[in-house]
């Protein structure tokens, strides 16, 4: 089709511990390249928009309880609802910026105590992340802004374990940022490695898919 000359967008995701600065930081780094005359969108898992995304938020909410095996499919099917439209995005040029993606999935639901390969299987054929930035704070440090609210894994015990888990998922594709730097050197950070992905997909690095 017309579109295969075209330079695809990329696939910059965001993830960390609860309160470590991700969504600040989607939307500076969503300035930036719109700024640079990008075509750009940013979005977040969980969505809380769809009636999937509202199952979610009423659990996170303890509104509702969930098996935690249930609630992990359903983070799951949050993105896999995403899927052919992120796709559709990428490949007509648009960047996304996505706060939270897979490994949120896996990381949190191991931290319970479910296998991980068995966390990983549901997240097979989605869209691979050009570029993961791990924004690394320790829980303590974390918990300390602002203070946690009232969502469920908003718990200091919790998030240490699920700061272990993030660290058997890193590979070489993940940059890991120290989130606890003055909020100016996180940005400019993000930007040098942001852009440098932004420039390989255009030069047509392929797209590829969980778990590369
Ligand atoms: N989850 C999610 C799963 O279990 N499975 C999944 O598959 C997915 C996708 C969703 C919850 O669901 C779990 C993970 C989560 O527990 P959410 O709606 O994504 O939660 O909410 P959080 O990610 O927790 O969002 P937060 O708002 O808590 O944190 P952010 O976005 O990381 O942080 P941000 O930018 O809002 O900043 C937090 C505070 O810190 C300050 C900010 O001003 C703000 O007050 N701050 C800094 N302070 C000092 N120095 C810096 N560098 C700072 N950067 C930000
Ligand atoms: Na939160």
């Amino acid at each position: 089709n017309h579109n295969t000359n075209n330079p695809r967008g990329a696939l910059i995701v965001l993830e960390g511990l609860d309160r470590c600065g991700k969504t600040s930081q989607s939307s500076r780094l969503f300035s930036y390249l719109e700024g640079l005359g990008h075509s750009v969108e940013s979005c977040r898992f969980p969505d809380r928009t769809t009636s999937v995304g509202q199952m979610i938020s009423s659990y996170l909410s303890n509104e509702s309880q969930l098996d935690d095996h249930t609630i992990h499919l359903l983070f799951s099917a949050n993105r896999w609802e995403k899927r052919s439209l992120m796709e559709a995005k990428l490949r007509s040029g648009t960047t996304l910026i996505v706060d939270r993606y897979s490994y949120s999935g896996v990381a949190f639901s191991s931290a319970k105590g479910l296998d991980i390969e068995w966390c990983k299987a549901p997240e097979i054929g989605l869209l691979a992340p050009d570029l993961v930035v791990y924004l690394d704070i320790t829980p303590e440090k974390a918990a300390e802004r602002g203070g946690y609210g009232a969502e469920r894994y908003e718990k200091l015990e919790f998030q240490k374990k699920v700061a272990q888990s993030y660290y058997s998922l890193h590979d070489a594709s993940w940059k890991i940022i120290d989130a606890t730097l003055p909020i100016e050197d996180i940005e400019k950070q993000l930007q040098e490695v942001a852009l440098d992905c932004v420039k390989k997909c255009q030069k047509g690095k392929s797209i590829s898919l969980l778990w590369p």
